[in-house]
């Protein structure tokens, strides 16, 4: 079974008296310890929280392209994830783009390929051309919590902070696209942001959807989070925001988008990005695939965030348990809660809807009546009747995990 979400701050004091015992002097030690760490509970999972402009520190996976992932606690604190601790994922190493290229009088969007009008806009023209829309979504890689994983599987080793809720404000894809007047053979479009490779023998990240898809009212080419700018790291001044559907697609610092009429065949659509033909996208651990797609919508998903993994709750006291559920869009009909590892079940409360697309909060009071060890489960349904496995579902690329993630504590 898997193990919980506990991020571990180290004690950094102590690591500073380890460090003056070692013999070594004030400023080797500050170098050392200038970053707290974490260690998600899993091997390997020691990290460095280290700060980036507009971020308070965050968990880094990697420093070429950052990468950087949400501390857990962040979800027990508000709904909507805010903009300084909103997760970060890049693939080429010419990431971000520089500053000057994002700037108003330099940034252009255009549409182009199998259009009656090709267009070049600005932000400022998007914004004020097309009827401005929202939808408060939530955002979350296909590899949220890919580290949990049983047998590994390689990519990043993320914990299960690759995923965050925002307010998105922008233009609706469909206008920008008609505005544009598609070809009657238009079959797909192709997304692509200001970010580089670093060689040229790298693919440039680009991100299709068919046409049908891009006309959908709910995609936003956004330029707002939260009421604020894009950050820089989160696609500033445009992305792509295609609710319901995992984060792959969402493309950042968005600027070219192509009409064409056939499939497109690019490296990040295939083989990247695609989970086996299967149903629940699962197969048999440590084996391959027989045919693969491309992966598209969020599984249903639910968490725990007020219980960290090993808290000491007291018994006949009443503790207020909380989380998080999520899905597609087709909104969360039930949260079941267990304090016995799964033996038995109570409905928790579910909070406002606030979107469909968005995190849904969920509370339960619970009593522990004696000592001993507890483990809590939550497991959340949709309104389709959709839920989440006991155990770990597997794919070769640790895709779309949604199993449910256990938390244990001691009452005492
Ligand atoms: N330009 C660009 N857009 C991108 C990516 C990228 O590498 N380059 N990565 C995608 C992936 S895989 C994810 S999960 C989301 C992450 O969004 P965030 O960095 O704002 O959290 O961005 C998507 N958009
Ligand atoms: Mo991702």
């Amino acid at each position: 079974m898997s193990r919980p979400t506990l991020i571990k701050r180290l004690p950094r004091r102590s690591f500073l008296r380890q460090g003056a015992a070692l013999g070594l002097g004030a400023s080797a030690i500050a170098r050392l310890f200038a970053e707290d760490t974490v260690t998600l509970p899993f091997l390997n999972g020691e990290r460095s929280l280290v700060k980036y402009p507009q971020k308070r520190p965050l968990i880094r996976l990697t420093t070429r392209p950052p990468q950087l992932e949400t501390p857990f606690g962040v979800f027990n604190e508000s709904l909507l994830t805010p903009n300084d601790a909103f997760f970060v994922r890049y693939h080429l190493t010419n990431s971000p783009p520089r500053a000057e290229l994002l700037q108003p009088e330099q940034f252009r969007l255009t549409v182009k390929g199998k259009v009656s009008t090709t267009l070049t806009l600005s932000v400022e023209e998007l914004k004020t051309r097309f009827e401005n829309a929202e939808v408060i979504a939530v955002n979350q890689c296909s590899g949220n919590s890919r580290g949990f994983f049983q047998p590994r599987v390689p990519g990043g080793q993320l914990g299960h902070g690759a995923m965050g809720c925002a307010r998105w404000r922008g233009v609706r894809l469909a206008d920008v696209l008609k505005a544009a007047a598609p070809e009657a053979t238009a079959k797909q479009v192709i997304f692509n942001g200001l970010d580089t490779p670093f060689v040229p023998q790298t693919p440039d990240f680009l991100k299709a959807i068919a046409v049908d898809q891009a006309l959908d009212p709910e995609l936003l080419l956004a330029f707002e989070m939260n009421g604020e700018p894009l950050p820089w790291l989160n696609g500033f001044p445009l992305r792509l925001v295609v609710p319901g559907y995992y984060g792959t697609y969402w493309v950042k610092h968005l600027n070219e988008i192509t009409v064409v009429d056939d499939e497109f065949k690019g490296f990040w659509m295939n083989p990247a990005y695609r989970i086996p033909d299967e149903p629940c996208g699962a197969i048999d651990p440590g084996t391959t695939p027989k045919r693969t797609i491309p992966i598209t919508r969020f599984n249903v998903r639910s968490f725990i965030t007020s219980l960290e993994e090993g808290a000491t709750l007291k018994a006949g006291a009443v503790t207020p348990l909380r989380g998080i559920a999520f899905d597609d869009g087709h909104g969360i009909r039930e949260v079941l809660v267990s304090a016995d590892g799964g033996r038995s079940w109570r409905a928790a409360e579910l909070g406002k809807q606030v979107d469909k697309y968005a995190f849904r909060e969920w509370t339960m009071p619970f009593t522990p009546e004696r000592a001993g060890k507890l483990t809590f489960i939550a497991k959340a349904t949709n309104r389709l009747g959709q839920s989440q496995p006991m155990e770990p579902l597997w794919n070769p690329s640790g895709y779309m995990r949604n199993c449910v993630e256990p938390v244990n504590v001691l009452v005492a």
